[in-house]
């Protein structure tokens, strides 16, 4: 007999910088990756979901001083709630990595070692304006009125003794690996946006190490220096894997790095390159969503609108949060958050749609006291490869859009065949069909809707399926009919 192994799925979001706590912003690539991981569950695939924390470097050197708190103490306790945010938002994340727990130090210590010893490292001296709050060198045509376009602040003047690595070998096979797609970038026209930044811009080496911060990874070879921290973060994505250790195998390459559009372009050159500098393969594929404005405003601590998407979830339900986020913005475009537009989202949708949907077809199911069975006829409006390809494609929006068409037309066919009159044999058929229906929504929503698929799970009495199950067969649940899933929002 031939055992086929199961196809693996490796999945990353950024790991999150422990200056603040997290935002609304955060969540969203968070959520899209845990649907995204989830689905590849669904699908039966052997799937490693990993995110995590940045921990060090001069950004979270000052945000510890501020607090008064020793650096290490002042990551423990934003890492926390980081955990504690993606408990609450329901995250399925197989690892949760922090840059300064000692396996990823140790594995950065060997990697800075074989940049070293291959050739990739040369000692210099640094004259540049420093952003702290991107923690890199800016060019003065990146600034705008002298200031940093991304945190509004002028960036300081450093000059100083570093460490640089070769980025500039890299430039003309980082070029072809990415026109070919042997790096897949998403969207379209963000790949053709770093292909025309690396066709008009000679890719310049870049300093890796500081001596002025303390708070960060030594260097093997100099310990006066520290570790610049983005070359430390990449690493996560091969160490939270078990990276040297030979395991990281079965998952590297990653198969999605998902990441917001602010980090792309050193996603796309940095990162590639210290993988070849190391001696391992390039991910496949990096997707970089849009960013969000609140109300038309950047999000911004001292504007006051940062959105904590744990107050969110408590006030209109986690599921409710995680819906607006994927249906709302076509994933890879810009978008902009409102509670009012969540509201309608839930009271037109998840009431009206869904809710709706379940609680009328455990209303007529319970009353019926008869066996249930019948013939297939709502599977004909049922597309599973549209669905499907919509999630290959990362159309997450559009992926969750037809499966609300399928929601509506099963509550159309209610109405149509008005199933509340009927009786007997045909009866019995209307609801078998929308049992099924029933059903089959409860897996496909799953990903998205955790919480909610497994309420409904319970109220037709069955064992949560996966998308292979999405075929109407022979109904088998134990009806029980509970509570509304979701209640409508009154707005003051
Ligand atoms: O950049 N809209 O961490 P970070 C949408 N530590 N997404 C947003 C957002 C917004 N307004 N604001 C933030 C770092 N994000 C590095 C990453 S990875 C090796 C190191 C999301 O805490 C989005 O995913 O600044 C963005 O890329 C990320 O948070 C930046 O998080």
């Amino acid at each position: 007999m031939i055992v086929l192994a199961r196809k693996k799925f490796y999945i990353t979001t950024p790991i999150y910088y422990v200056n603040d706590v997290p935002h609304i912003g955060h969540a969203y690539t968070t959520i899209a990756a845990d649907v995204i991981a989830r689905w590849h569950r669904l699908k039966g695939e052997d799937v490693f979901f990993l995110t995590g924390t940045d921990e060090h470097g001069e950004k979270i050197q000052q945000a510890a001083e501020k607090a008064g708190k020793e650096p290490k103490k002042f990551c423990d306790e934003i890492a926390k709630k980081f955990k504690d945010a993606w408990k609450i938002l329901n995250i399925s994340y197989n690892h949760f990595i922090r840059t300064t727990d000692k396996y990823h130090v140790k594995a950065v210590i060997n990697a800075l070692q074989t940049l070293y010893k291959n050739g990739y490292i040369y000692k210099g001296k640094y004259q540049g304006l420093y952003c702290v709050g991107c923690e890199k060198y800016l060019t003065e045509s990146e600034l705008i009125d002298g200031k940093c376009p991304l945190h509004l602040k002028e960036p300081q003047f450093l000059s100083e003794d570093s460490y640089f690595f070769t980025l500039s070998k890299f430039h003309t096979v980082l070029l072809n690996k990415i026109e070919k797609d042997e790096i897949v970038i998403k969207p379209e026209a963000r790949k053709n946006e770093i292909i025309s930044f690396l066709q008009n811009n000679k890719l310049e080496d870049i300093s890796i190490s500081r001596s002025k911060v303390k708070w960060g990874i030594k260097l093997p070879w100099d310990e006066s220096h520290t570790c610049y921290v983005w070359i430390d973060a990449f690493l996560n994505y091969v160490t939270g894997i078990g990276w040297p250790n030979k395991k990281f195998e079965r998952y590297w390459p990653a198969d999605l790095h998902l990441i917001g559009k602010d980090i792309l372009r050193v996603h796309a050159t940095i990162w590639p390159a210290e993988l070849l500098a190391v001696g391992l393969k390039v991910p496949k594929q990096i997707f970089a969503h849009g960013y969000f404005t609140i109300k038309g405003q950047k999000m911004s601590k001292s504007l006051g609108n940062v959105v904590d998407p744990v107050e969110l979830s408590k006030k209109y339900s986690v599921d409710a949060v995680r819906y607006f986020l994927i249906r709302e913005f076509p994933f890879g475009e810009d978008g902009d958050f409102s509670e009012e537009a969540l509201i309608n989202r839930i009271n037109g949708e998840l009431v009206a749609d869904l809710g709706n949907l379940i609680y009328r077809v455990l209303t007529l199911a319970e009353r019926y006291k008869g066996r249930i069975k019948g013939k297939p006829e709502l599977d004909k409006i049922l597309d599973i490869s549209l669905i499907d390809k919509h999630m290959e494609n990362l159309e997450l929006q559009d992926a969750l859009g037809a499966i609300w068409e399928f929601v509506r037309n099963t509550n159309k066919y209610i109405n149509e065949k008005q199933v509340w009159k009927l009786e007997g044999e045909e009866l019995s058929n209307a609801l078998y069909n929308l049992l099924e229906a029933c059903r089959i929504i409860s897996i496909l929503i799953s990903p998205f809707l955790p919480e909610t698929s497994e309420k409904i799970n319970k109220q037709l009495g069955i064992k949560a399926g996966k998308l292979k199950d999405c075929k109407f067969r022979k109904f088998t649940g134990r009806i029980k009919k509970g509570e509304y899933l979701f209640k409508k929002v009154v707005k003051m």
